[in-house]
């Protein structure tokens, strides 16, 4: 932890995004960085850096973001990125089961290669496309499974 010159104590805090190609991870990282949306955003190539610095109540945290690539051929680095990682947010498509069944893959490798400390997210992403009753079901039973499989991470 370092102090800025007002006093304020800054935390560093690692934050990795893990999850399916084209679930969203870019997208959300771009969001909270510059509030910004991009349709047709290209797939990462091996991971991107990226930061954004909140205050949190009498702290400032400094958020060091690895937003890592979700093609299989770059599975082997994501351990370089979660290593040590705060928090780590597995993201899927909600209209997309192949991606929720690839989250649970990544939450199942944080829980045996992670760190114990680090706070697991399985993030839902695309809610603007749930538009119709099959969509609903499909999410429905996404998120019945993930409280079965985060059962102590995710306070919801
Ligand atoms: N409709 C909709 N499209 C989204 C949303 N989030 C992302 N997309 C689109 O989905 C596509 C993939 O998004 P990315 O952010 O590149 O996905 P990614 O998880 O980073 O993919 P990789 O880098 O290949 O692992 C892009 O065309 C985005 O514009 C969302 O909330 N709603
Ligand atoms: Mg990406």
């Amino acid at each position: 932890m370092a102090a800025t010159a007002g006093g304020n104590k800054i935390r560093n805090a690692k934050l990795v995004l893990l999850g399916d190609v084209g679930a969203g991870k870019s997208s959300l990282v771009l969001r909270f960085v510059k509030g910004q949306f991009v349709e047709f955003q290209e797939s990462t190539i091996g991971a991107a850096f990226f930061s954004q610095t909140l205050a949190v109540n009498d702290e400032t945290v400094k958020f060091e973001i690895w937003d890592t690539a979700g093609q299989e051929r770059y599975h082997s680095l994501a351990p370089m990125y979660y290593r040590g990682a705060a928090a780590a947010i597995v993201v899927y498509d909600i209209t997309n089961a192949a991606s929720f069944t690839r989250a649970k893959k990544w939450v199942q490798e944080l829980q045996a290669q992670g760190n114990s400390n680090t706070i697991v997210a399985l993030a839902g992403n695309k809610a603007d496309l749930l538009d119709t009753r099959k969509q609903r079901r499909m999410l429905k039973r996404m998120v019945s499974s993930s409280w079965k499989l985060l059962p102590k991470q995710l306070p919801m």
